[in-house]
């Protein structure tokens, strides 16, 4: 698959979120996601209409803002509807079954209701997925497990990744792909055996300026993450908001940056030889 175009891998899939986010793609010609990681709704709301034009999806952590109520995510699919984007709540899900359908259907934030994608840990095991499942799947949601992280010394490698993306082949209904740091192509099934599932994967840990910062993060370049490890979306959150929410013009530079290379970087692999 990866040298399909995103527009031709719409058809590799049924589930309704991962065909929104191929198609958005492929409309806008991005595959740039901003990762929206402050504590205001105003800088929150300022960030996403500043990059919304740049990007194929938003990803939020909605548990950090401060001022959060409902208006914020009635503004937010607003600003998605706008701006042609889809949503991603970075929600990190990582405990029972039952546990997990309540943490996602209900309490404050609500996140199945309004977000197109979330994404979990696999780490208790295959009753994670059926629990969100049991709740994503008939409101046309997509989930993404963590196969690899991004961070100095993850323990998310080797087996366990291995048998995360065995867990992800067993639920192609409702999971749409990974979060991981290369292509999971391959991995988890018989060496002579034809991969036949396309994931998606979307990458974090991407930055044009720094190598990482002072908590563990690691930053790669689009290139080298959509070009040489075959990931589809690059994930960016400070290489485009920096330290100022408010500089929106500066904001706006850097999205269209990490959106033109992203896009040459994606442009390169389709067209590159087997
Ligand atoms: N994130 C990672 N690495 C992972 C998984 N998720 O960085 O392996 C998330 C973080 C943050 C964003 O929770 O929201 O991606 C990266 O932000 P940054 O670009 O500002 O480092």
């Amino acid at each position: 698959f990866l040298r399909q175009t995103y527009g031709q891998r719409i058809h590799n899939h049924n589930n309704p979120a991962a065909k929104l986010l191929l198609e958005t793609m492929e409309r806008k010609k991005t595959n740039l996601a901003v990762s929206v990681d402050v504590t205001k709704s105003k800088d929150f709301l300022a960030i996403i209409d500043a990059v919304g034009p740049f990007v194929c999806l938003i990803k939020t952590h909605v548990d950090i803002i401060e001022d959060f109520d409902q208006l914020l995510i009635k503004q937010l699919q607003d600003f998605s509807v706008k701006h042609d984007f889809v949503i991603f709540e970075d929600r990190k899900f990582a405990d029972i079954g039952n546990t997990v359908a309540l943490q996602y259907s209900s309490g404050v934030h609500k996140i199945a209701s309004w977000s197109h994608i979330t994404n979990a840990h696999p780490v208790p095991g295959p009753s994670i997925i059926s629990g969100l499942s049991s709740i994503g799947l008939p409101l046309g949601r997509g989930l993404l497990l963590l196969t690899e992280m991004s961070t100095k010394g993850t323990l998310a490698v080797g087996s366990y990744t291995e048998e995360a993306v065995r867990m992800a082949r067993a639920h192609r209904d409702f999971v749409i792909g990974f979060i991981a740091q290369r292509s999971m192509q391959g991995i988890g099934i018989q060496a002579d055996t034809v991969d036949g599932d396309d994931f998606l994967v979307l990458t974090p840990g991407v930055g044009l300026d720094a190598k990482g910062d002072s908590m563990g993060q690691q930053y790669r370049t689009p290139r080298q993450v959509i070009l040489e490890s075959g990931c589809d979306v690059i994930i960016v959150g400070r290489g485009i908001y920096g330290k100022d929410p408010s500089f929106v013009d500066g904001i706006r530079v850097q999205a269209k940056r990490y959106m033109e290379a992203g896009w040459e970087a994606y442009q390169e692999r389709v067209s590159s030889q087997a």
